[in-house]
C-alpha cells in the first residue's frame, strides 16, 4: 500500500503526522508552504478541492479532513497495534463519539474564541461578549473530559489510543489560544502525559527537555 501525506508544520495536519508516528506506518510526506500558496496549485486542488492540509493519498485515492483520515488509520492499522478498538468492541462506539466530539464540538468552540479575539482576525469581527461566552463554554467542555478521566487513565480505559491523541491535540491547541486547564486536574495530568510522548514532541516540533 502506498501512503502519501501532504502536511504543513504546526497545522491541522500535525495530529495526522503524530498518528502515523504512533502507528509506525510507512509513508511519504510532502510539506506544503501554505504562506507561499502551495495549497492552491491546480495539482493539489485536484486532490483536495478545499486546498487544505492534511490530505492523505492512499494508493492514488485522496482523502481530506483530519478526523476521517485518523479514523481510517485507526481502523486500518490501529486495531492490531492496540491504538484503536476492534470493530465489535463496545469501546469502538465510544471511540467514534469522543473522536467526533473532539473535532465537531470542541474544536469549533476554539475557532469561535479565535474569531472573537485573535489578532489574525479583523477587529470588526471581535466580540468581548462572544469571547466570554466561549470561554465559559470551553471550560464546561473541559469539565466533561475531566469527569471522564476521573475514573480511567485514558479516554477509553487503561491504555492510550488515537482517541486520546485526537482530543488531547485539540485541547493542547486550545491552551495555545489562552484556554486554561488549571481547574481540571485530571485533564492537566493526562495532557502532561500526552505531551511527554516522544511521538508528540517530534510531531509538534518540540525540542526534547
Ligand atoms: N477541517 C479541516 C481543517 C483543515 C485546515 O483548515 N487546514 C489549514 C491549516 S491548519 C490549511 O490547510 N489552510 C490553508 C488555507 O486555508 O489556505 C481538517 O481538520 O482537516
Amino acid at each position: 500500500m502506498s501512503i502519501l501525506l501532504y502536511a504543513a508544520p504546526m497545522s491541522s495536519a500535525t495530529p495526522v503526522v503524530h498518528a502515523l508516528a504512533e502507528l509506525d506506518v510507512p509513508h511519504e510526506r510532502v510539506s506544503l508552504d501554505l504562506s507561499a500558496g502551495d495549497q492552491r496549485r491546480p495539482e493539489f486542488l485536484a486532490l483536495n478541492p478545499n486546498g487544505k492540509v492534511p490530505t492523505l493519498v492512499v494508493d492514488g485515492t485522496p482523502m481530506f479532513e483530519a478526523l476521517a483520515i485518523i479514523t481510517w488509520l485507526g481502523e486500518s492499522f490501529g486495531v492490531a497495534r492496540g491504538l484503536w478498538p476492534a470493530a465489535d468492541a463496545p469501546e469502538r462506539l465510544e471511540a467514534m463519539s469522543w473522536a467526533t466530539w473532539g473535532y465537531v464540538t470542541f474544536t469549533p468552540a476554539i475557532a469561535r474564541l479565535n474569531y472573537a479575539t485573535s489578532d489574525r482576525v479583523p477587529r470588526e469581527l471581535h466580540s468581548p461578549a462572544m469571547a466570554e461566552h466561549t470561554h465559559r463554554e470551553l471550560q464546561a467542555l473541559l469539565g466533561l473530559v475531566d469527569q471522564r478521566l476521573a475514573t480511567r487513565r485514558y479516554l477509553l480505559g487503561d491504555a492510550f489510543t488515537l482517541v486520546d491523541l485526537i482530543v488531547a491535540s485539540a485541547i493542547t491547541y486550545s491552551t495555545f489560544c489562552g484556554v486554561p486547564v488549571a481547574d481540571h486536574p485530571h485533564v492537566k495530568d493526562w495532557l502532561r502525559r500526552f505531551q511527554e510522548r516522544p511521538t508528540y514532541r517530534r510531531a509538534w516540533g518540540v525540542a526534547a527537555a
